[in-house]
């Protein structure tokens, strides 16, 4: 069996074995590792990525060139699909390259593809890492893919609690995603009409929760949070992006829980929180008062879409 073949096979979930780009996994030394840390079964979780060149659409009505991650059965989508898995199981990331340049996918400190030519696919077969957000990205091209809009979430949930940040942690009503991101137009002008992009200088001019400016992003109930006094609501805060983001909240502080998928048990009280490129930082919001409230990334700049405020990252707690 040839390796395209063999990768072929592996994606459709019945081989012997999966690729990743540390090299070969049996899929009963996977079963075996997944047995040692308490979880995982026979049956992976299969996910299919299509990277694609398609636009994104800013919120002052421009269409620029962007790159992103699909579905098997949606357009490329900034960012891409939420990834969700539970703790302790095998999940198989296929990725399909149906992009004109290379691509890949990583999430740090858990896998990592080679890059993949155009029209060819890679297979990203890991056990889910311990529960917590995690950012998933494009590493190929250096920073170019990722500025481009190939980023997502990789979401772990505890085996059997899905109430709970982790298992024995603290509880929660509802979760939410919030991806923070933004581009630098001249790389998607430049990427998109085929000429050199200087990634030797980023100046990001417009700034995306869940892919979109305010008052867009307001349509994505991820982003315009609606609840009742006494809730309590995880936020998952992940930095698709390039450039520091700071989330800030009015009405409410919020309490650190958990930061690239390790519990924070100090549960500091914060308005505020630095998120760094690719890190993760999830948080619980109790509504003791209602109304209605921003959530903002505390930048100033990244409140901006091409320099019109509040046209960035802002989004809203609408509390009853
Ligand atoms: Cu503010």
């Amino acid at each position: 069996m040839d390796r395209r073949s063999f990768l072929r096979t592996c994606a459709v979930g019945s081989a012997a074995a999966a690729v990743t780009a540390s090299g070969l996994l049996t899929i009963a030394s996977l079963q075996g590792e997944a047995a040692r840390r308490g979880g995982g079964g026979p049956v992976p979780r299969p996910f299919s990525l299509r990277a694609r060149e398609g636009t994104i659409r800013t919120v002052d009505g421009r269409t620029l060139y962007a790159q992103g991650f699909a579905d098997d059965a949606g357009s490329m989508r900034i960012p891409g699909p939420v990834l969700w898995a539970r703790e302790g199981e095998w999940v198989v990331i296929t990725l399909h390259n149906e992009a004109p340049q290379e691509h890949g996918i990583a999430i740090d400190g858990v896998v990592a593809t080679s890059p993949v030519p155009p029209g060819g696919e890679a297979v990203a077969a890991f056990l889910a890492p311990r529960a917590g957000t995690y950012v998933y990205h494009d590493p190929a091209r250096g920073p170019l893919n990722r500025a481009l809009g190939m980023y997502g979430a990789l979401v772990v949930m505890p085996a059997m609690e899905p109430d709970r940040p982790w298992a024995g942690g603290p509880t929660f009503d509802r979760q939410y995603l919030q991806v923070v991101s933004e581009l630098d137009e001249r790389w998607n002008i430049a990427a998109g009409s085929g000429t050199s992009v200087d990634t030797g200088s980023y100046r990001p001019n417009y700034f995306f929760l869940n892919g979109r400016g305010f008052p867009d992003c307001q349509v994505d109930p991820d982003v315009h949070i609606q609840g009742n006094v006494g809730e309590t609501i995880l936020i998952r805060w992940a930095n698709a992006g390039l450039v520091p983001h700071s989330m800030h909240t009015h009405g409410y502080h919020f309490r650190i829980v958990q930061r690239d998928g390790r519990p924070d048990v100090r549960f500091l009280e914060k308005d505020n929180v630095p998120v760094y490129p690719g890190r993760t930082m999830d948080v619980l919001v109790t509504f003791d008062q209602p109304g209605s409230y921003p959530i903002h990334d505390h930048i100033l700049m990244a409140n901006t879409g091409n320099g019109v405020y509040p046209n960035g990252i802002m989004g809203m707690f609408e509390v009853v």
